[in-house]
């Protein structure tokens, strides 16, 4: 609906009006603004983090968060004590959810679980989505990424008779803060894996970082380290995910429509690891995921030791490429020259 010129102003001033004689204007519901995730201009170097993650806001009171990056993320609230759902079920990429997903605009108050679909910036567009959510009532929310295990974080929800401790560009330069840190962070570990010798792989380095008590942040580089290897024929390659917190794979050939298993020409090593043989560069042979080992809880079953090795041996000269199935669409790929 277009309105110019007097009946724009008419309308505004019967709304300021009304607003003015039924609320006092402290009272009047505000919409926060918040941050999921950031990235390197060359989408190498994920913050897998709320920006900030933790706020104080008034019952009644809206955040929008938004999702820059072209990582994958989430906003979700579960319910106090609710099992964690796996981010995607039998078919990958589709998220399992509360489970299913909920309007953008929904209402949490700890009795229903609340959560988007996975937001990220797509390939071609530059407007990234938003989700947002309304707090009615009082209380201390975790709200999480379904997709990554330690992105977390808290939004205290007070009585609007209650004073709040920041305004938003206090949030604002935290979550500019925050970003520059944690982006420097992987700057640094590409920095230290520059210094690795030998035909040895990096398949992803990252660190969880908790800077207070109420959530945690992860940073990740998305690479492969180095990127392009040369070795000769039957020489043994080794990738090791060196990230505590995300799954990547290495993927050569064909890429399938699961990567979270190996595919069935990849066997285990007695050591813990996956090995394979790949004789033709039309070979296709996906790792499956490297994961680390979740961390332990009192009173949880305690978990396997993660699975974060992957050798190869190259039967045959060529030049294979090959991509972490994951994290393709931020450039992770990588190459091996194999000699005779
Ligand atoms: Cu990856």
């Amino acid at each position: 609906m277009m309105l110019i010129g007097s009946q724009t102003q008419r309308v505004f001033c019967h709304c300021a009006l009304l607003i003015a004689l039924l609320v006092p204007v402290s009272a009047l519901a505000d919409t926060w603004q918040l941050q999921a995730g950031a990235e390197s201009p060359d989408r190498g170097r994920q913050a897998l983090a709320f920006l900030p993650n933790e706020v104080w806001i008034h019952a009644g009171d809206s955040i929008r968060w938004t999702f820059p990056t072209h990582e994958r993320h989430t906003l979700t609230l579960l319910t106090p004590g609710q099992t964690r759902p796996p981010a995607f079920g039998p078919t990958f990429g589709i998220l399992v959810g509360c489970p299913g997903i909920t309007p953008d605009g929904s209402s949490f108050d700890g009795s229903a679980c609340v959560t988007s679909d996975v937001l990220l910036l797509d390939q071609d567009k530059t407007t990234p989505p938003t989700y947002s959510v309304t707090f009615p009532s009082a209380g201390n929310f975790k709200f999480v990424c379904l997709i990554h295990a330690d992105m977390t974080g808290v939004v205290h929800v007070v009585d609007p008779s209650q004073a709040l401790p920041h305004e938003q560009n206090f949030y604002d330069r935290e979550a500019q803060s925050e970003q520059a840190r944690l982006l420097a962070d992987a700057s640094g570990m590409a920095d230290r894996s520059e210094d690795a010798q030998g035909d040895d792989v990096a398949a992803g380095i990252g660190e969880v970082v908790t800077m207070t008590g109420s959530g945690s942040q992860t940073v990740s580089l998305m690479r492969f380290v180095h990127r392009t290897i040369v070795v000769r024929v039957g020489d043994p390659v080794e990738w090791t995910s060196l990230d505590p917190s995300i799954n990547h794979t290495v993927t050569f050939g064909e890429e399938p429509p699961d990567p979270r298993p190996p595919s069935a020409n990849v066997t285990l090593t007695l050591d813990g690891a996956r090995q394979a043989v790949i004789s033709s560069t039309s070979d296709s042979v996906n790792s499956g995921f490297l994961s680390p080992a979740p961390q332990d809880r009192a009173n949880l079953a305690q978990s396997n030791p993660g699975v974060t090795r992957f050798r190869v041996t190259f039967a045959s000269p060529g030049t294979f490429n090959y991509i972490c199935a994951v994290h393709d669409q931020l450039d992770m790929k990588g190459t091996v020259i194999v000699h005779p």
